[in-house]
């Protein structure tokens, strides 16, 4: 036989179509590649005693065995496919090998190629991760898991988990199971103008005050059936807690992916379409990991995408944020100086859980006041002044124990110092 046979059936899909829940017919594909290496080779045609013929020909029937059972006899070309086999056991595996039968012009002859490689193939539906031969929720919660990390899908589960057949796995992929388990119809959805892009923005722009928040928009003009998005934060500074959506009907699902890596699937189970409210269309709960932190952190987007209609992928940008931090205390408070003793100079921290009009001052034991730190409206937050040892006219008061205060609507408090030689 011919030894530099290199014709090779290179896939054997055997995956059927989710028209419906159950797996009711399969359509396996042929591909064979190296059809004209396969016909140039001298060695094939020396077996028929011929000498190698211009490639004038075409494949005029592609044998189908299936299980070393011939199947069918296929007319086309390096890529066929086989209507039904209806005989397939749905989750079993079949493996295939094809013969290729050629007519050549120059010799009025029909020729055979020797049998191809196998290629193996188990029916399966698209979208039936579990195997189980029904579309269900259950699906897509492993569907979830795998976008979320939570598991890793092997080679027959990503096959079947992407749906959309673009080589990855996401929301994309969600919305089309959820349509097909609810059957959806065409043409009730609204469609955005040509060009719309989806959005999404953060539209926090400081963590404030006791329960701070991290809200993110949503905008789009048509209808969306789902949302996926990752977001990149310092995690040493904040930690994000359980996303809440702005409107009830769908869900969110959300998984720290990775340190400083949130990722976060929104859609609605019964297929309705997202409500995108101007404002907040999902809110994080933010815990400061210091509870003094101030100056700025950036959120950014790490990636971004919207599902329209049938899981359509929707183009979608983002805007990522530059946050202050603005740590607010429970409580008011007045600290001791620091250093104390002390000289020349001593630092002392006071918390003010509102806003508001503020004196801090220092006096001497005699009750005088030396020295106005700060007076006048304050920021709720926490608060540093430095006293350099001198009062109000700049001079430098003598060693010994002074008074400082802090007077506001709300709260009062003093507390002792001393000032060394
Ligand atoms: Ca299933
Ligand atoms: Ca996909």
């Amino acid at each position: 036989m011919a030894a530099a046979n290199t014709q090779r059936l290179v896939a054997t899909h055997s995956i059927c179509s989710p028209i419906s829940q159950r797996a009711a017919c399969c359509t396996p594909a042929f591909v064979l590649e190296n059809i004209d290496e396969y016909f140039t080779d001298p060695e094939t045609w020396a077996n028929y005693g011929l000498d190698t013929p211009n490639r004038d020909s075409t494949i005029t029937a592609l044998e189908v065995y299936r299980d070393d059972a011939f199947i069918a006899s296929l007319s086309g070309d390096a890529l066929s496919y086989l209507d039904d086999d209806p005989d397939l056991v749905y989750d079993q595996e079949y493996c295939y090998y094809v013969r290729t039968q050629w007519y050549i012009s120059e010799y009025d002859a029909y020729v055979y190629g020797s049998n191809s490689n196998e290629a193996c193939a188990i029916p399966r539906l698209l979208g039936d991760v579990d195997g189980d031969g029904y579309i269900t929720v259950d699906d897509i919660v492993i569907v979830i898991n795998f976008i979320l990390e939570l598991d890793t899908p092997d080679e027959l589960e990503f096959m079947m988990a992407d749906v959309n057949v673009d080589g990855a796995i996401n929301i994309l992929d969600v919305v089309q199971i959820v349509d097909i388990i609810i059957g959806r119809a065409a043409g009730n959805s609204r469609i955005a103008a040509p060009g719309a892009e989806a959005l999404y923005e953060i539209l926090t722009t400081s963590f404030t005050g006791s329960n701070p928040s991290l809200d993110v928009a949503l905008r789009y003009d048509g209808d969306l059936a789902g949302a996926q998005f990752t977001l990149s934060y310092d995690e040493s500074r904040i930690v994000l807690g359980t996303p809440v959506l702005a409107s009830d009907g769908a869900t969110v699902f959300a998984k720290e992916t990775a340190p400083g890596e949130m990722t976060v699937l929104v859609f609605n189970l019964s297929g309705d379409y997202l409500d995108l409210p101007d404002e907040s269309f999902v809110s994080f709960p933010v815990e400061l990991s210091d509870d003094r932190a101030t100056g700025q952190m950036q959120i950014d987007f790490i990636s971004a995408i919207a599902a329209g209609p049938f899981g359509q992928d929707i183009s979608a940008s983002s805007r990522s944020a530059s946050i202050d931090l603005n740590a607010v205390p429970d409580a008011y408070a007045l600290h001791q100086n620091f250093p104390n003793p002390f000289n020349p100079t001593t630092n002392i921290r006071f918390d003010l859980k509102d806003a508001g009009e503020v004196d801090i001052a220092v006096y001497n034991l005699l009750g005088q006041k030396v020295k106005t730190l700060t007076t006048g409206d304050l920021t709720a937050g926490y608060h540093e002044v430095v006293w350099d040892g001198t009062d109000n006219h700049g001079v430098t008061v003598s060693a010994g124990v002074y008074i400082y205060s802090l007077s506001s609507e709300y709260f009062n408090q003093t507390r002792k110092m001393i000032l060394l030689k």
